[in-house]
């Protein structure tokens, strides 16, 4: 299928998606969206992918919802079309998402890596949600998913003052998972991602499961619903393969990858 705004590749068991508008350093339009979208969903059909990596450029994970895009909008067409709704569709795929992020990710690209299911991001990452300095406030999740993975206190401050935080700070604060030098990024995180396609299939994508789960419900229930998910892997005989491969200390070959 020919993309115009992303490039996708596969390498091995892991899927990569490319935000591909280096004019416009990777922001985010209509097609952008429907492409990538389009390019997740197959990832997820496809039995030969195990996980999945969104990056952009050494410049510009993306820096934010296209505001050329945005500048003649009115209200009605932002309602009517539900305006960027479809990005939740993202968050629906099941298998894992690593955010590949390097240079500017901004407004809605800030937005777009936090859908993602964790970040590793480059030594020269910059992380914000500068909506307020346009008149606007974030619309992808800046205000709800980075408050609850970065804290009231940093989120507040991100989406009010509208300023930067460096990598440094975003693994600190927690937003980000680990840091590498810029010319590294691509081969840690598809090294992370190929790792976790090497494991077994349903139980990569019920730790997805459980872990968003986390967000959504009390610990009680949460802690229920993670024991009964462990309960249900000893169904596959993977369990048993991958214990009986500890137990004769030799490599585990899973069948449901
Ligand atoms: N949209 C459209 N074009 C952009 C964007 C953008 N977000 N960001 C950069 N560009 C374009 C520039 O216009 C420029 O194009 P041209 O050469 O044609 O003038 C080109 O990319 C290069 O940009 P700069 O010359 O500005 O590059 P610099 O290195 O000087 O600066 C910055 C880089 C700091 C990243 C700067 O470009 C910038 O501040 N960009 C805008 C960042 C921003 O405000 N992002 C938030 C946008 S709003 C948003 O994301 C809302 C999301 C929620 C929507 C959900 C609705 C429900």
């Amino acid at each position: 299928m020919p993309y115009e705004t992303i490039i996708v590749e596969t390498r091995s068991r892991v899927g990569l998606i490319t935000l591909n508008r280096p004019k416009a350093l990777n922001a985010l339009n209509t097609t952008v969206m429907a492409e990538m979208v389009a390019a997740l969903k197959i990832f997820q059909e496809d039995a030969g992918i195990g996980a999945i990596v969104v990056t952009g450029s050494e410049k510009a994970f993306a820096a934010g919802a296209d505001i050329k895009q945005m500048q003649s909008m009115d209200y009605i067409d932002a309602f009517m079309s539900d305006f960027f709704g479809g990005w939740e569709e993202m968050t629906r795929v099941r298998k894992p998402i690593i955010a590949a992020v390097a240079g500017y990710a901004l407004g809605g690209g800030c937005e777009l890596a936090m859908m993602c299911d964790f970040i590793i991001a480059a030594d020269n990452a910059k992380f914000g949600q500068p909506e307020i300095t346009l008149g606007v406030m974030p619309g992808m999740g800046g205000s709800q998913r980075l408050t609850r993975f970065v804290g009231k206190a940093k989120a507040m401050d991100m989406c009010l003052t509208g300023r930067m935080m460096d990598a440094a700070e975003a693994e600190r604060c927690g937003l980000v998972s680990r840091v590498v030098p810029v010319g590294d990024l691509m081969e840690e995180t598809l090294k992370a991602a190929a790792k976790i396609a090497s494991f077994s299939l349903p139980a990569v994508m019920m730790v997805k499961d459980a872990v968003n789960r986390s967000y959504e419900t009390t610990l009680a229930e949460g802690l229920l619903y993670e024991r009964r998910m462990f309960h249900s892997l000893f169904a596959f005989d993977d369990q048993t393969e991958g214990m009986t491969a500890f137990v004769e200390k030799r490599s585990p070959n899973f069948r449901h990858r």
